[in-house]
């Protein structure tokens, strides 16, 4: 299969080399240093797909391609312009995998695509979550530090649901754990509990995930995660404790050597998903009648610590 993935940080670029080593044809667009770096020495990969792999590069999406696949791998909150590049570039407009933390992505891929090419049908999107624990190194280089999964959807809808089939062929051809389920809705919750825990502390503290197994690190994790159950038990979510607490230290353990996504964002002074994952859990806990102290203290330090980063001279 031709396959794009638009947005390649380090988890598109470790997607896209999966799908090289599964006999497919790539091209990952990422950005201008990301791809140099990559034309340059090709993309080197620490962990268990170590490896230097040549994979075709580009820092824009090329009018009038027509890959069968395409995974935005972009990060939440430049979901709506990624949308709208698809819009402008392609036709058709390939089904798309979301692959992202937080909850209601959909809406901003299609809000994207309907801005650019009104006359566009609505594009056929298959949700996805992931655990796979990526750190990236420096341009063109990136740590797989450890093995996780990827949980699709399937949806009902017949064309959707074939898009899913042939996502779940791809990632399994490329040696990725593949779940599918028929609820994905549940899943991004589940991810987005473990996020809501996860995610802030590391990032406020500059601290590998598997420093949250200690101590004050757990206890503000703890009630991060609690705070975040309420609200999803508000939303009709269905987790009991036990369950999400499973969850939580299974992900902890699994991605133990990992710096999360929010650290890595603010360590190079990038937006976070603080607003998408937190914020939107203040927004609907609010609607609630929720209070939240914890996260909305995460929320205020971790938007204080980018604006710090931003502050600082480089
Ligand atoms: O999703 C992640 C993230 O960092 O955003 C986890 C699974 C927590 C891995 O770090």
């Amino acid at each position: 299969m031709r396959v794009v993935v638009f947005g390649a940080g380090a988890t598109g670029q470790l997607f896209g080399v999966a799908f090289l080593r599964g006999g497919h044809e790539v091209l990952l667009v990422a950005r201008s240093e990301e791809v140099e770096a990559i034309r340059g020495h090709g993309l080197r990969i620490e962990g268990p797909s170590a490896g230097v792999y040549p994979v075709p590069a580009v820092d824009a999406l090329i009018d009038g391609i027509t890959p069968d696949l395409l995974l935005a791998t972009v990060k939440t909150f430049d979901l709506r312009e990624a949308g709208a590049e698809i819009g402008r570039r392609l036709r058709p407009i390939p089904p798309v995998l979301l692959p992202q933390n937080g909850i209601g992505v959909e809406r901003l891929l299609e809000e994207g695509v309907h801005a650019s090419a009104p006359s566009a049908p609505p594009p056929t999107i298959v949700r996805a979550v992931h655990t796979i624990p990526v750190t990236r190194l420096g341009p063109g280089s990136l740590r797989e530090a450890g093995r996780g999964e990827i949980v699709i959807g399937i949806p009902k809808e017949p064309v959707a649901k074939r898009a899913s089939d042939q996502f779940e062929e791809l990632f399994r051809s490329g040696g990725i754990a593949v779940r599918r389920v028929p609820d994905i809705e549940r899943e991004v919750w589940r991810k987005l509990l473990v996020n809501a825990a996860i995610n802030p502390v590391t990032a406020d503290h500059n601290i590998l995930n598997g420093k949250l197994s200690e101590e004050p690190w757990r206890g503000q994790a703890e009630s991060l995660h609690r705070e975040a159950l309420a609200v999803s038990r508000a939303e009709g979510q269905t987790f009991s404790e036990p369950e999400a607490e499973t969850d939580l230290w299974r992900v902890v353990r699994a991605t133990a050597a990992n710096r999360s996504s929010m650290l890595q964002d603010l360590r190079r002074g990038r937006p976070t998903e603080i607003d998408a994952i937190s914020g939107e859990l203040l927004r609907r806990g609010k609607l609630h009648g929720l209070e939240l102290p914890a996260t909305s203290r995460a929320l205020e330090r971790i938007e204080r610590r980018a604006r710090e980063r931003l502050a600082r001279p480089s």
